[in-house]
């Protein structure tokens, strides 16, 4: 394997939600030059692959980023050297979705959630892109508010009949979270359920892992090893949390997890088995910056996945495999941590001269005159 090239073909879309005014329900703090719109958010998504080398599609979020002229978008991006990745529909924010979308009891509602998906696909037809990613809010508040093995019914049926209009390399990543805005119960809570869904609903439907949407203290690498094990890994939202769905900079919580999970990536991709499967993961970030400044911290999110692939490439796994045949727990675990204390910046500094792209990505953001620039057109 070699290291420099496995580095120089990362890649990770950066969300365009990532680039505008989102945060908090508590204040949304403005952002000055934050992106107005979807055509400036991809300005940005641009501007970030510019000076990284490692994130050439920005995902969308629709109808957030909803446009008349999809074949306008498309070629916007593709002037500015990048392209459009996952499309997001929302199945949260309708007024008619307050008892869920997909799982919703009254079939009107399930049949106007699936409109939805269904313009979405024709949409990411017309952008080229083939990854739906979908995250649900169903969910219930209290208990006996409604019935989960009928919920189940529902929403397996709703996407069965979404599957089944896809075609070619099209694919749905079914996003499961644990809680919220469900406080009862969700109805992809996690990853078990999300993969039975997945496994009934044929190779095209894959679990999606947000880092954000686990319980405290669950073994996140551990999950990600099973979903690769099943070859049903679809795609990650990359983000820190330390109490809830934080959406934080990736890494900045627990890099040692962060790398963990690259480990997992690391070995499933030289593993004969899994690798074209391992292959086809779409690596994303969702993140939403509310305080910190927005096209650093994705740069920020961006540079730490990197410095953890890094480390994850060290792991000596052939000393690793002998260590856990031979029973030696703290050999085995040895190996790891010396994998992860190594120092990468002068493999980093490598993968950036054969990236062209500038040894300190966001010393030359801010050199760049980009900020200014954008602060002053985004006035309005
Ligand atoms: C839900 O919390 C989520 O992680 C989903 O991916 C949504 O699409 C995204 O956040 C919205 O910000
Ligand atoms: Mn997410």
């Amino acid at each position: 394997m070699d290291v420099v090239e496995r580095l120089c073909r990362q890649s990770i879309e950066t969300p365009s939600w990532g680039y505008g005014n989102a945060g908090t329900r508590f204040q949304v703090f403005a952002s000055p030059g934050a992106a107005r719109n979807v055509w400036e958010k991809i300005e940005d998504a641009a501007m970030v692959h510019r000076l990284t080398g490692i994130a050439p599609r920005v995902a969308l979020h629709i109808p957030w980023d909803q446009v008349e002229d999809w074949s306008a978008l498309k070629a916007f991006a593709e002037e500015r050297g990048i392209g459009i990745g996952a499309i997001n529909p929302n199945l949260f924010q309708e007024p008619e979705y307050m008892l869920g979308s997909l799982a919703h009891p009254e079939s009107r509602v399930r049949a106007q959630a699936l409109a939805h998906l269904e313009a979405c696909l024709e949409e990411a037809r017309a952008l080229g892109a083939s990854v739906i990613s979908l995250w649900l809010a169903d969910g219930t508040n209290y208990a006996g508010q409604d019935d989960f093995r009928s919920r189940k019914a529902r929403l397996r049926e709703s996407l069965k009949t979404f599957v089944d209009q896809l075609q070619g390399d099209e694919r749905v990543l079914l996003e499961y979270k644990f809680f919220e805005p469900g406080f009862y119960h969700t109805d992809l809570a996690d990853w078990g359920i999300a993969l039975l869904h997945c496994q009934a609903l044929g190779p095209r439907a894959q679990v999606l892992v947000d880092l954000g949407h686990h319980p405290q203290a669950t073994n996140v690498e551990w999950v990600v090893a099973n979903l690769l094990d099943e070859e049903r890994l679809g795609g990650f939202h990359f983000n820190a949390r330390r109490y809830a769905d934080d959406d934080l900079i990736v890494g900045s919580v627990n890099p040692f997890e962060l790398f963990c999970i690259y480990v997992e990536l690391v070995k499933a991709e030289q593993d004969p088995k899994l690798r074209a499967s391992a292959e086809q993961i779409v690596y994303m970030i969702d993140q939403s910056p509310n305080i910190e400044p927005k096209l650093e911290a994705m740069i920020l999110s961006l540079l730490n996945c990197q410095e953890a692939l890094a480390k994850a490439l060290l792991v000596d796994l052939e000393a690793l495999r002998q260590y856990q045949q031979a029973g030696d727990v703290l050999g085995a675990h040895r190996v790891l941590m010396e994998a992860y204390r190594s120092d990468v910046r002068p493999l980093l500094k490598e993968v950036r001269e054969a990236l062209g792209v500038p040894q300190d990505p966001i010393a030359a953001l801010k050199e760049s005159g980009y900020l200014a620039h954008i602060e002053e057109a985004r006035r309005a």
